[in-house]
């Protein structure tokens, strides 16, 4: 992958959608988004067949604009649809056992501090997140605030590898984590709770200029 691709990357699932999730993702396609995660957790979250059909859907309008689609978490279902992708947190199976499954793809893994960072590239990750950069409603079991400090050591030490900022990003905030060093965002209120998801992304890549 390439670090641009990184920029605005949206994640989501249907209960994060006031409107239908395909939508929206269209929505945030048309304003610029350059990737995207399906994250189908909590409450009323989709499982079995209707998880897949809605992760099919996603994955060809994704696949029509040309951007990545990304699986949270369900490696199963990312190599059962050939995914772009998936994305691992730290309770998950290490990104080289990942890799391995998904022959190729793109591995993104959650990291907190500078040795979760150095372990996952070592792993064999292709890029990390990290957060929550600000305080978020949407993720309960996070790890405390972390502000920008973590990501500007990271890219300090690590200038080429992709990192992405997330936890509480909003178009006012993320001109502060682009300055930080990272290589993008990544929003869900920012854009799926958007009164205009496209104008949403458009300004998020704003923060680049
Ligand atoms: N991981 C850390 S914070 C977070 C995730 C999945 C939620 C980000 O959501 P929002 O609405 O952009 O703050
Ligand atoms: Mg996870």
């Amino acid at each position: 992958m390439r670090n641009e691709q990184l920029a605005v990357y949206f994640i989501a699932g249907t209960p994060n959608c006031p409107r239908p999730i395909e939508t929206i993702l269209q929505e945030a396609i048309a304003g610029g988004i350059t990737m995207f995660q399906f994250r189908e957790k909590g409450k009323n979250a989709l499982t079995g067949a209707a998880k897949k059909q809605t992760a099919q859907r996603l994955q060809a309008i994704c696949r029509e604009a040309g951007i990545p689609f990304i699986v949270n978490d369900d490696i199963e279902l990312a190599v059962d649809i050939g995914a772009d992708g998936v994305h691992i947190g730290q309770e998950d199976e290490a990104a080289s056992i990942v890799r391995e499954k998904l022959k190729g793809g793109i591995v993104g893994v959650s990291v907190h501090t500078m040795e979760e960072f150095e372990q996952a590239i070592k792993d064999g990750a292709d890029y990390v997140g990290t957060g929550p950069v600000y305080a978020t409603a949407t993720k309960t079991d996070t790890r405390p605030v972390a502000g920008t400090g973590l990501i500007r050591r990271m890219k300090e030490r690590y200038p080429q590898f992709p990192v992405v900022g997330i936890g509480g990003i909003t178009l006012e905030n993320a001109e502060e984590v682009i300055e930080a060093g990272a290589d993008g965002v990544s929003v869900i209120t920012a854009i799926s709770l958007a009164e205009n998801p496209a104008s949403a992304a458009a300004l998020l890549q704003n923060s680049f200029l």
